[in-house]
């Protein structure tokens, strides 16, 4: 039994929703996996302490919300806009970044599903040409091992200019793929991890190959309607977010410079790797779906979670990444970066708890390594631990 307590005009609220029926599942691909074990209530104290401290460190706002098996817990510290001093809450709306890349990849599992798609298959099957090597297939472009070089790397080398050359900017996919080609790539195909947005951008255009309708049709026929994602929304190439949002606000690399509002943009440069629009409710309804096995058979789940570490404490599947926390449990799911807005959405393995937070800021490496302890805090149970010697930086978003 959670109660709800408020404290100093912050919202922290823990709200109880024991009565919600529990859908019937699908088959799911737990089965075979080990049974986790219990995990701790979540840490409530510790989490607002996270929150504050990104607000402490420049955030204007943040916001976090656990869903635990049919509990809520909302919180939430500072702003949604630095002009109107409203407060940031859990139901704002805010730009997701690389989570779509999980919507992409379900959209491409599900495909497979249909026998529409072999993961194992050069990519130029489906795109005769795209491609400058015919031995990348759709297995390495969802799991960032193509070696197709990060385009967006060098349009955002000057975070403000490079933010304000795109913000209007609608590029074609191929485009974004031609600038990817202009650079030598990182790694022959299979051989090596690299992050990269080329290999969503490839994704999207699959997706719309394979099914004849833009991402944005496939997004809402095969996820965001059978799972009534409200707050979910694909607006490219529109610039606003519809209904209740926070806005965004980008770090100048200049210390001291004032932060710049980013809520309005095209987010051309990203599109099906990281355009999507949505709330925290939402991505627990949609990871604790994925996880639970309802969104696609449990041999693509499998495939989905088949992971290579990345470092220490991340590994990365199909459009899906695994953090492994401090006390041995290890969650799924995404980070994002978008100018504005940094984002965490895991969940546990059964998909039984979930956790989204977003910090209305990006650009600023100590709100983002602040953020990773809502992660221990909504799994560990207990406050978020100084991280010794690992501090994360953008890089390790893109890791
Ligand atoms: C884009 C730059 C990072 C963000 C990126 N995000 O690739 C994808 C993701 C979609 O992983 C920008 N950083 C910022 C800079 C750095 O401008 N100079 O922090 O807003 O979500």
């Amino acid at each position: 039994m959670v109660s709800a307590r408020v404290s100093r005009g912050a919202v922290l609220g823990a709200v109880v929703l024991s009565l919600v029926a529990v859908p019937a599942r699908a088959a799911t691909a737990q089965a075979d996996a080990p049974t986790p074990a219990a995990l701790p209530a979540p840490d409530t104290t510790g989490l607002d302490a996270v929150l504050r401290s990104a607000v402490a460190q420049g955030a204007p706002g943040a916001l976090a919300r656990i869903d635990d098996n049919g509990s809520t817990y909302r919180l939430s510290r500072g702003v949604a806009d630095r002009g109107t001093r409203q407060s940031i809450s859990t139901d704002d709306r805010f730009r997701i970044g690389s989570v779509t890349k999980s919507f992409s990849a379900v959209v491409l599992l599900q495909l497979a599903d249909e026998h529409k798609l072999d993961l194992d298959a050069p990519v130029n099957r489906y795109l005769p040409g795209l491609l400058p090597d015919d031995r990348i297939t759709v297995r390495h472009v969802l799991s960032h091992r193509s070696g197709l070089y990060d385009y967006s790397n060098d349009m955002f080398a000057q975070s403000v200019s490079g933010f304000e050359a795109v913000r209007n900017k609608v590029y074609t996919y191929q485009q974004l793929v031609n600038l990817s080609l202009q650079k030598p790539r990182t790694n022959a195909p299979g051989a090596a991890y690299s992050y990269s947005n080329t290999n969503f951008v490839v994704a999207g255009m699959l997706i719309e190959k394979l099914t004849g309708h833009s991402v944005k049709t496939e997004y809402e026929n095969r996820i965001l309607k059978p799972l009534s994602l409200t707050d979910t929304f694909y607006v490219h190439p529109d610039t606003k977010i519809p209904g209740r949002y926070t806005r965004g606000y980008l770090t100048p690399d200049t210390a001291g410079a004032p932060l710049v509002d980013a809520t309005t943009q095209t987010v051309s440069w990203a599109q099906s790797a990281g355009a999507i629009i949505s709330s925290a409710r939402d991505l627990n309804t949609f990871y604790s779906a994925l996880l639970r096995g309802e969104l696609m058979s449990a041999a693509r789940l499998a495939e989905m979670e088949r992971f290579t570490r990345v470092n220490s404490t991340t590994a990365y599947g199909l459009g899906l990444r695994r953090r492994d926390l401090s006390c041995g449990v290890s969650v799924y799911g995404h980070t994002g970066a978008v100018q504005g807005y940094y984002t965490y959405a895991f969940a546990s393995k059964d998909g039984k708890r979930s956790v989204a937070a977003v910090a209305n800021t990006s650009n600023n490496s100590k709100v983002l390594n602040t953020m990773a302890g809502v992660l221990e805090t909504a799994f560990c149970g207990k406050p978020a631990q100084a991280m010794s010697g690992s501090a994360m930086t953008e890089r390790d978003l893109k890791e």
